[in-house]
Order: C-alpha cells, then structure tokens, then sequence
C-alpha cells in the first residue's frame, strides 16, 4: 500500500507527460481546466428573449458536461460585442455562439478567434459568411418576412398606412426580415398597402415607445406598426393600450408570449408570431458541440445530434453561407396564448 502512495505521483507524471509528447494535452481555459467551455452572446442584457435563448445553449452545453459563460453588453453595438469576443479568445473558449450586432464590423475579431481554433456559430442574428461556420436561423427568413407583411394586410383590411418598428437600424436578424417586407410589398396584392416608415427603437424598451409615440404623432392615418423584435412589439402594443388606440392602430410582429399576452388578451394585437427562443439557443449550442468536437465543420449536408430536438442536417442559407433552421414560426392569438405565457 505504502509502496503504492509513493509510485503513484510517478506513475500521474509519466501519463502527463506522455500525453504531451504524443499531442493529447487537453488545451487549457484561463482557468487552467480542460477547454469544454463554450460562449453564447446575446446582443444586450436586459432582453427576455435573449435571456430564454442562453438559458437553452446552457441547458445543452451542460448536458454535455461542458462549461458555460453567457455575456451580454450593456447596449446593443457591434463595438461592444468585439470587447466581449476578445476577452472570450484570451479565455480559450472552445466556442462563440453569438447574436450579433453587426453583419460585417464583427468579421476582424471573428477571424481572429476562429485562427486561435474557437468554433463561431451565430444564432438569431448572423454574421457574413466569411465570419462563422453555421448560422442558426430560427425560421426561414422568407417565410418570416412574408407572414409579416401578410398579417398587415390582413389588419388594415387589405389598404392604408403601415409602419415598421425594428430595433437596431444594424441588426442583421431585423433587416434580413424587412429587406424581405420590402420586397413582398411590390407584389400586386399588396398595391395599396403603404409603408410610410421604418422607425428603431434599438430593442431599448424605452426608445421605442418613444418611436412609437412618434409614430403616432406623424402619421395620423396609421392602421399597422409591424415590431419584428420582442422588445419593439411589447413597447408599441402599451402604447396602444395606454393611449385607447385599440383597435384604431393594430400592432403584429414577433413577440415572447409571456411579454405579450396581456396585449393579445386586450386586442392591441390581434395576433403575432415567434419561435421558442431556449430550443434556439439549446440548438445553437449542440452545433457548436458538434463543430468543437471536430465532428461537423458547417458544410452543406452536415448532420447533427441536436439532443432533445432530434437530427439537424446543415443547408445553404440565402446569404451564400450556410445554416440550420429550428422550424416554421409559430402564430400566438387569443385561442393559445394562455398556454403559451409561461413557457416563454
Ligand atoms: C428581439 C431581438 C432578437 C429577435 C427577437 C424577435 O428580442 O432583436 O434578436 O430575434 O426580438
């Protein structure tokens, strides 16, 4: 036994160093613990959405015995992200999954991660190709941008004023969707629909009921505001509601369900659509899994265990990069609301 105790720190030293010299050292966080640590960023705190999103990359990493740090900037910019992303390259995190601020200003601080051997994955909000291995889109951006449009339509009664309330006029989620808006709006079906502004709210709770307000004030004969952002959609459905505009502008979009079921309920908004926000992020999280662990590289045709969601196949996504799509958008209305408000 004795003998034992005392060969035993020889025998763990000759191991250690052997795996050295045949190149299986475990690479090292800042900790100095092997490198299973992966990061999620979310463009700002204090966004319920984001929150659900990271709670689900979490619930997968940790699933999978990793490590998981969750930053968030205080405002949603670019430059504020390139901070965090290179904090998380001294950190040696194995992985960034982001949604990101920027479609271009990120690709210097991307690059220099990916050569330090982190795996970038974006979910929600992408980065150009060149910057990341996979997108993780939480619906079809087509599909997104014309039920949008449609839900318009169907609101005004088929003609008069509509208006958008994004957040970040750099948001690459947001101006995906509109670049979309934009374009089914030329179809002749929606000839006498009439987009009269594209109003940013910055997903600041506070700037966009302020742009709503604006809104309001500029265009009397307002029949729609389109929020294709959760924050956006929660501050102009209160607008609404406090101002006894119900009814007289209607407010869609994309909203969290928890944040919205009071205004569904009133009739500020008829109805909305979203995805689930923590399958997203548990998602997000299980391809950079598959990307850290050599398994996938983003290509066309890659395949993926997705844990509790099944298999994901990687495709092209319309930006000449690639992605994998969690599933269609869902529609919240009075119906199913109340079964929706407490999940997320
Ligand atoms: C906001 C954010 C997020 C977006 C949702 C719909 O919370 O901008 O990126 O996907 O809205």
């Amino acid at each position: 036994m004795n003998k034992m105790k005392r060969v035993l720190p020889f025998l763990m030293a000759a191991v250690l160093v052997s795996m050295v010299l045949s190149g299986c050292a475990p690479k090292t966080d800042a900790a100095g613990g092997a490198s299973n640590t992966h990061a999620v960023v979310f463009k700002s705190t204090g966004n319920p959405f984001g929150e659900k999103l990271m709670d689900g990359f979490e619930a997968a990493i940790k699933e999978q015995g990793g490590t998981v740090i969750r930053r968030a900037p205080d405002l949603p910019t670019a430059e504020a992200q390139i901070q965090i992303i290179e904090q998380l390259i001294a950190q040696k995190v194995a992985s960034i999954t982001i949604s990101a601020n920027d479609y271009d200003a990120l690709q210097p601080v991307l690059t220099n991660a990916k050569a330090a051997n982190i795996k970038i994955v974006t979910a929600d909000s992408s980065v150009n190709p060149a910057s990341r291995s996979v997108h993780i889109n939480q619906a079809d951006t087509k599909l997104i941008g014309e039920t949008l449009v449609e839900a318009a339509f169907d609101q005004a009664g088929g003609s008069g004023d509509i208006a958008i309330l994004s957040a970040t006029s750099q948001a690459s989620n947001q101006n995906a969707w509109i670049a979309v808006m934009e374009e089914t709006l030329k179809q002749p079906k929606y000839a006498n629909l009439n987009l009269v502004k594209i109003a940013y709210g910055d997903d600041l709770r506070d700037k966009s009921l302020s742009e709503t307000e604006g809104l309001l004030a500029s265009y009397a004969n307002l029949k729609v505001i389109v929020a294709p952002t959760t924050v956006g959609i929660a501050a102009a459905a209160k607008v609404i509601t406090d101002r006894n505009l119900i009814g007289t502008v209607k407010i869609t979009g994309l909203g969290l369900p928890s944040e919205m079921a009071e205004y569904i309920t009133n009739g500020s908004c008829p109805y909305m659509f979203l995805w689930n926000p923590i399958d997203l992020g548990y998602l997000g999280g299980y391809a950079a899994l598959a990307l850290a662990g050599d398994k996938i590289t983003g290509g066309v045709g890659d395949q993926f265990d997705g844990g509790k969601l099944g298999s994901y196949t990687v495709v092209n996504a319309s930006d000449g990069g690639t992605e994998v799509i969690l599933g269609p958008p869902f529609k919240f209305e009075p119906s199913n609301i109340n079964e929706w408000k407490d999940v997320y």
